[in-house]
């Protein structure tokens, strides 16, 4: 796949930098250590159990909307967990990949939210989505970035994210009128990399998802197209996520519920 990289430094970083604006997303092999990986996961693991056991078995639906502040269901057995940087363990600016967060939103980039998605075996596709609307009817450069750290092996059958190369410049509802915004931030069957370009000239976009080795980072535009696929194993997958904003950048389709599961657990 092109859009897969080992880092130096100058040439290849700016390389990346200029895939990720035209392809969307890139895949940066080994960028986390052993170590930071096996901490990220045990941090992962502690807070999404504790989550779970105050949810206990009261019914959750799907969306950010019918969660709870500490917990998300993103698709049948798909769950958000937020966690903070601080939490992690971490000091942001020194995260493996801020150099290219930097690059893309500036040295004055925000994070906006980070945590665990862990999709339970048997948890289906998700729809494709985007994680955030366009701004302006005019392509523009990126207002947030994702990042994706596969906390141990994944492998095709534990579903790792699929994206549609090249799917953002797509997915801009103020500049093409057939778009739905809600269709594409919000999960919906309708929504595909064919969808995007129906009666249009232009070529669907290639979709590409790729085993990632414990360590990998998955970094995407949040106007892509992508979405996780199913965990057809039979253990739990676990993915940390980082996500970053341009200063000032403030929409928030990520979590929309107020309510806290410590609050309501009696
Ligand atoms: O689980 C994944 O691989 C991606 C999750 C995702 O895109 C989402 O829930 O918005």
């Amino acid at each position: 796949m092109s859009s897969e990289a080992t880092i130096d430094d100058g040439p290849a970083r700016r390389e990346l930098v200029d895939r990720l604006a035209s392809d969307g997303f890139v895949l940066l092999h080994d960028l986390c250590g052993g170590e930071m990986v096996k901490s990220m996961l045990g941090v992962s693991r502690r807070r999404a159990r504790a989550v779970r056991e105050a949810l206990g078995d009261r019914e959750i639906g799907i969306g950010s909307a019918a969660g709870y502040v500490e917990i998300v269901q993103r698709s049948p057995g798909r769950w958000d967990v937020p966690i903070t940087p601080q939490q992690f363990g971490f000091v942001e600016r020194d995260m493996p990949w801020w150099w290219l967060i930097a690059a893309v939103l500036g040295e004055d980039a925000e994070h906006s939210f980070s945590g665990v998605v862990s999709s339970e075996p048997g948890s289906p596709a998700q729809y494709w989505h985007t994680d955030s609307p366009h701004e302006a009817p005019e392509h523009r450069t990126a207002h947030a970035i994702n990042v994706l750290v596969a906390l141990h092996d994944v492998p095709m059958a534990m579903g790792p994210t699929e994206c549609a190369r090249g799917s953002h410049f797509l997915t801009n509802h103020l500049g093409n009128p057939s778009l739905v915004l809600d269709e594409l931030i919000y999960q919906h069957a309708g929504t595909s990399p064919s969808s995007l370009v129906n009666g249009a000239q232009c070529r669907v976009p290639e979709s590409v998802a790729r085993p990632m080795a414990a360590g990998t980072c998955l970094v995407f535009d949040d106007r892509l197209l992508h979405r996780g696929l199913a965990n057809r194993s039979n253990t739990t997958r676990h993915v940390a996520y980082f996500s970053y904003r341009r200063k000032g950048y403030c929409v928030n389709t990520h979590f929309e519920s107020q309510r806290s599961v410590f609050a309501e657990a009696t």
